[in-house]
């Protein structure tokens, strides 16, 4: 016999029946138990310090927010989908204006703007006012990503029944701001090509769940799509097809539309593994290209490394991250460091004469290497970021602003932490999104698959960002992300495997934990139900008939 799926029992419901499904939990929050019509006048407004001069993004970002609470027609699902509350709000008093202000002396920068300043630097912070009796809503803030914040949380507290929207807990009180400065999502668009398309979709989908650093993990070893000015060969021998490259322009598209949601973007070229792909243009900078078999050189077909060793390849990498700094406003740039195969360096010729010609270590020459590509970016004004072998594995002595990616386990931040760098939590036992179809190539031995076990919202929205950690330690976490390897994704399975598990972290470092996932699961679904209201394929976590008789599903 197999277990019977539990869902939502009725009680818990019940008891939930009062609470909006705000998802992440803001840090405060109190509600009434009102009703509100949103009157079809609706508007929003812009207080003083934002009347003569607010951005374009802001304004914008109005526009779409005033859109969405018509347009969305979420049935409230928490306690059935509306008819219950149709007494309710029958007679109840009708919202009018939304009224966004800054606070006085505050600078009036755009969305974007801000949203890309350095992790630390990031006021996302607001207030949220919703009166009972129909007199003006507020939010406050001291930056505009501050009041686009509030926007998202105020679209939340809405819900539609026969044509009115209404909400059921007047008065609200928020006062709110993230946990954690730093909150991703890893896409690799390398192993299979994902058009702009698809990744403006997944922008909008983070920007719901306050989601604000999007980690392009552009290339690999596969492919090459990315055109960078000065470097257009890459993309040319290594995209997939001349119909599979982003151009400058396309990243100038995702940039902005991301930094009008709040979203800042972290691109990552994975050096010296990870690039295979390099050699389809240069074919002289890439150690054991394609050799076999290739599980001796590499974790996935094809093996090939960057030859750090050789000074002409350590001088180029260097100016393709200085091209790359310039495509990007963000702070950040990732310079990767994972899985380097050092069988595949014992088995070149070149690199073992680079290091008998300077004497140097495998580690010391490594170091150098890296220090060549972090100056590069230091000197763009850039933070390097990198995974964690770089400093567990290779000891290299990089600067302490730099952030380091745990992700072969949780249990690697401690180590991270002791040598005092910053932390963004990525680990794979919790938030590794890959895996649909159970098994490819790539998995050797077959079936001893990184895939198992699959790594439900449920697990993640366990983990505690701050584990075996000290308390003067607590201060390195910058915030974590859930990560998707494409081996076995594209477009098409895309948003189903992704959402609305990533909104699990999303939860865990805006609010600061998650934990109790009876609780959650209601506003989870809600999150579930308006992304695909948005053209998001956000999947189900039970069935419909439970959202429509929550008294009878237990
Ligand atoms: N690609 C790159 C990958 C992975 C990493 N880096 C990866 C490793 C192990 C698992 C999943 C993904 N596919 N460039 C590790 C950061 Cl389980």
């Amino acid at each position: 016999m197999l277990p019977r799926p539990v869902f939502v029992a009725a009680s818990l419901l019940a008891a939930a029946s009062r609470v909006s499904a705000l998802w992440p939990l803001p840090q405060s929050l109190s509600e009434g138990s009102s009703a509100l019509r949103l009157s079809p006048g609706f508007h929003i407004t812009l207080g003083s310090s934002l009347a003569v001069d607010a951005p374009f993004d802001l304004y914008d970002a109005i526009g779409r927010t005033q859109l969405a609470l018509f347009t969305d027609n979420l049935g409230r699902l928490v306690v059935g989908r509306g008819a219950s509350d149709v007494d309710a709000f029958q007679g109840a008093a009708y919202l009018t204006e939304l009224q966004l202000s800054l606070g006085s002396g505050s600078t009036v920068n755009s969305v974007a703007t801000e949203a890309q300043k350095p992790i630390g630097e990031r006021d996302e912070a607001y207030t949220l006012t919703v009166p009972a009796n129909g007199s003006a809503a507020t939010i406050t803030a001291t930056s505009t990503l501050g009041l686009y914040r509030g926007l998202t949380t105020f679209e939340q507290l809405w819900y539609e029944y026969q044509g009115t929207v209404y909400a059921i807990n007047a008065p609200v009180t928020i006062e709110d701001e993230p946990a954690y400065p730093y909150r991703g999502l890893l896409l690799d668009t390398s192993r299979n090509y994902f058009p702009v398309s698809d990744i403006l979709r997944t922008l909008d989908a983070m920007s719901l769940v306050k989601l604000n650093e999007f980690h392009w993990h552009v290339v690999d070893s596969q492919s090459f799509p990315l055109e960078i000015p000065g470097y257009e060969e890459l993309a040319t021998y290594g995209a997939y097809g001349p119909d599979m490259v982003y151009s400058a322009s396309d990243v100038q598209t995702i940039v902005s539309y991301a930094g009008a949601r709040g979203i800042d973007v972290m691109v990552e070229v994975d050096t010296p593994g990870h690039t295979a792909v390099i050699a389809d243009a240069h074919p002289d900078f890439v150690a054991c290209n394609q050799a076999r078999p290739w599980a001796t050189y590499a974790n996935e077909p094809p093996a090939g490394q960057l030859r750090f060793t050789n000074a002409t390849v350590a001088a180029w990498t260097a100016g393709l991250f200085s091209a790359l700094a310039r495509m990007f406003p963000s702070r950040l740039v990732s310079t990767g460091g994972d899985e380097i195969n050092v069988p595949c360096y014992d088995a070149d010729a070149e690199t073992q004469r680079d290091l008998n010609a300077t004497g140097l270590s495998f580690n010391d020459a490594l170091a150098g290497f890296t220090s060549q590509t972090h100056a590069a970016l230091e000197a763009a004004g850039k933070t390097p970021v990198v995974w964690e072998e770089m400093v567990l594995d290779y000891n290299l002595t990089l600067s302490n602003e730099t952030y380091v990616l745990v992700w072969i386990s949780s249990e690697d931040a401690k180590e991270v932490a002791d040598k005092g760098f910053r932390i963004i939590q990525a680990p794979s036992n919790y938030f590794y999104l890959d895996c649909g179809a159970g098994g490819w190539v790539g998995d050797y031995p077959a079936g001893n698959s990184w895939c198992e076990p699959f790594k439900t919202w449920q697990y993640a929205y366990t983990f505690d960002p701050l584990a075996n950690l000290t308390a003067d330690q607590y201060p390195l976490v910058a915030g974590g992300q859930h990560n998707l390897w494409a081996e076995q994704s594209g477009p098409e399975n895309l948003d189903p495997i992704v959402w609305p598990r990533a909104a699990a972290s999303a939860e865990v470092f805006w609010s600061g934990a998650g934990g109790n996932v009876t609780a959650a699961l209601p506003r989870l679904h809600d999150v579930s139900f308006r992304m695909r209201q948005r053209g998001i394929n956000s999947i189900s976590l039970q069935p419909l008939w439970c959202a429509l008789r929550p008294d009878e599903c237990d």
